[in-house]
């Protein structure tokens, strides 16, 4: 074996990558992602020695988050990256050693990941192969360290996100390293490991929460938009990922150009800000989900900016027009560098002025944008069609799309669930079902788009007003069902945060993850109801109470 992640959703038979990932990630890649968590666990160990003594460094803050976010599955395939990263992070480390002081110099057996050290490539590449998730013997507390450690890793992309914008919750920071440092204690038992993950939910609403206020007091409140799917005449970039910083810049510095700006992916719900709407040169969404970007860039024919995950390995023909930046990284592909704010995207205009236009391959257009504000502004509409039967229930379908058959349950359950039911959904798992023609209730589309992963807040937001309007006691009365699909640990997050709010009976699919041990996972099935996919006629026979 020369690596182990079982973090995703696709890992290798249902059990773990060990030769390469299914991803595309190299066993030498992966295993220097290891020994940059193992370092960001002993940075954390003092950082949280030192937050209770008051002291709080920004920049240590900023390298764990964004440790955590580089090691997203897709998100940087390129070893050089974490190399760097384990070479400033055993630096970061010794800082927070020194303003923890007394509370740490005492300690007698401090954990390996604080104490290791080395300077050289080789040694890190011998050290890496020792650190990996299998370190850890028992199969239930390895499970809950890593869903914590998963949990903490979309926690860190929504609080990068967000932090591009101006906005931080110290507490969120003060969380993860104390849930990093969690998982190096060795006197937590499986109970006390349990009630971190549910805190680590927790922490998932607040940064959620976060990231909605950055993004909505950034650039309005998403609007029930139409989107062109089609193409312009005119050369075009494309851009991925879930940065929207990114996406505003990209979209000032191409103002004027003869440039047009395509949204791909994950992307696709900046088509719903105000603040973006206003450009002439915006366009539309060119494409799917991430899967099939090895086909549908071929005929975009301009450059493509990755400003986070879903990376899927460059194709030769198309590997020269991609563009990564901030935490997304691929060996051989241009990085745009400079903190977020200060990009300069100069060298992927002046490509896309050499490139053909996109070919089209898709014409109409999609309808989204219904985030907590705009479905509240509908709010009487919706209560009345609940009132009157005329809805009779809401799925929440969010989360990601990947690439395996069994995904195709997702599509057909949209196109078979009743014609009085509503999705709510938000996340790539959305191009399953948003191209549907699945008509609407009384004006109410079908098939409702908050927008994003992180997005699911907006979702969690209207359910809590609903249970509100209904007068209820507890969210589980309300008509809605969760049927979420799960790819990569943002998914995690979104589910540990749901789970922290109450919400039961979850259906998790297309297989439930590899990295639940049997113990933990019949806890989350004995205490929240969470539960795999069937067939489809069956489950919405479920669902529907049938
Ligand atoms: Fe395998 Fe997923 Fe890990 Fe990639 S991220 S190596 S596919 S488990
Ligand atoms: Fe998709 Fe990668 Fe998860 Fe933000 S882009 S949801 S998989």
């Amino acid at each position: 074996m020369s690596m182990f992640c079982f973090q995703c959703q696709e890992t290798a038979k249902g059990t773990g990558c060990t030769v390469q990932g299914v991803c595309g990630k190299k066993d030498d890649v992966a295993r220097m992602q290891d020994l940059l968590i193992f370092i960001l666990k002993g940075i954390s160990f003092y950082a949280q020695a030192a937050s209770e003594k008051g002291i709080s460094d920004a920049e240590v803050n900023k390298f764990v988050y964004d440790g955590l976010f580089k090691t997203i599955t897709n998100a940087n395939f390129d070893k050089a990256v974490f190399v760097a990263d384990v070479k400033k992070g055993l630096k970061l480390r010794d800082r927070m050693k020194e303003a923890a002081g007394a509370a740490v110099a005492e300690i007698s057996d401090l954990p390996d990941c604080c104490v290791w050290t080395a300077a050289t490539e080789a040694e890190f590449d011998i050290k890496s192969a020792m650190v990996g998730v299998l370190a850890t013997e028992n199969e239930d507390v390895r499970s809950l360290r890593e869903l914590i450690i998963y949990g903490l890793k979309g926690i860190a992309a929504y609080a990068e996100h967000a932090g591009n914008l101006g906005y931080e919750n110290p507490e969120v920071f003060e969380f993860m390293h104390r849930g990093l440092a969690a998982t190096v204690d060795d006197s937590l038992d499986a109970d006390k490991l349990t009630a971190l993950v549910l805190e680590c939910g927790k922490f998932g609403v607040e940064v959620m929460a976060l990231l909605d206020k950055a993004n909505t007091e950034s650039y309005g409140n998403p609007e029930i938009t139409s989107v062109n799917i089609g193409t312009k005449g005119k050369p075009g970039i494309l851009i991925s990922g879930h940065d929207l910083k990114d996406m505003q810049q990209l979209l000032e510095q191409t103002e004027g150009t003869g440039v047009d700006v395509y949204t791909h992916g994950e992307m696709l719900p900046a088509n719903y800000y105000p603040a973006f709407k206003k450009y002439d040169h915006f366009v539309g969404n060119y494409g799917n989900s991430w899967w099939k970007q090895s086909t549908e860039f071929v005929s975009f024919n301009g450059p493509i900016l990755f400003t986070t995950n879903c990376i899927t390995p460059p194709k030769d023909s198309y590997k020269d027009r991609v563009y990564t930046t901030g935490a997304a990284g691929f060996p051989g592909v241009k990085h745009i560098e400079g903190l977020s704010g200060e990009r300069d995207f100069s060298a992927i205009i002046e490509h896309a002025k050499k490139c053909d236009a996109p070919v089209e391959i898709e014409t109409g257009e999609i309808v989204g944008g219904f985030a907590h504000a705009q479905v509240l502004a509908l709010a009487d509409k919706v209560v009345d069609a609940v009132k009157s039967g005329a809805i009779r229930r809401f799925f929440v379908m969010a989360g990601c799309d990947g690439r395996m058959k069994g995904r195709d349950y997702y599509t057909d359950f949209a196109k078979q669930i009743p014609e009085d039911t509503v999705i709510l959904t938000a996340g790539c798992a959305k191009y399953r079902y948003n191209k549907l023609a699945l008509g609407d209730i009384g004006g109410i589309p079908r098939v409702l788009d908050a927008g994003q992963c992180n997005d699911s807040y907006s979702l969690v937001v209207i359910a809590l007003k609903l249970k509100e309007v209904f007068e209820l006691s507890d969210i589980n009365e309300l008509p809605i069902s969760y049927n979420i699909a799960w790819y990569e640990q943002k998914a995690v997050i979104v589910l540990l945060a749901l789970l922290s709010l109450g919400v039961k009976d979850i259906h998790l699919g297309p297989t439930l993850p590899a990295f639940l041990s049997p113990g933990v996972a019949k806890v989350l099935i004995e205490n929240f109801g969470i539960a795999g996919i069937g067939e489809v006629e069956d489950d919405i026979k479920l669902f529907m109470g049938a």
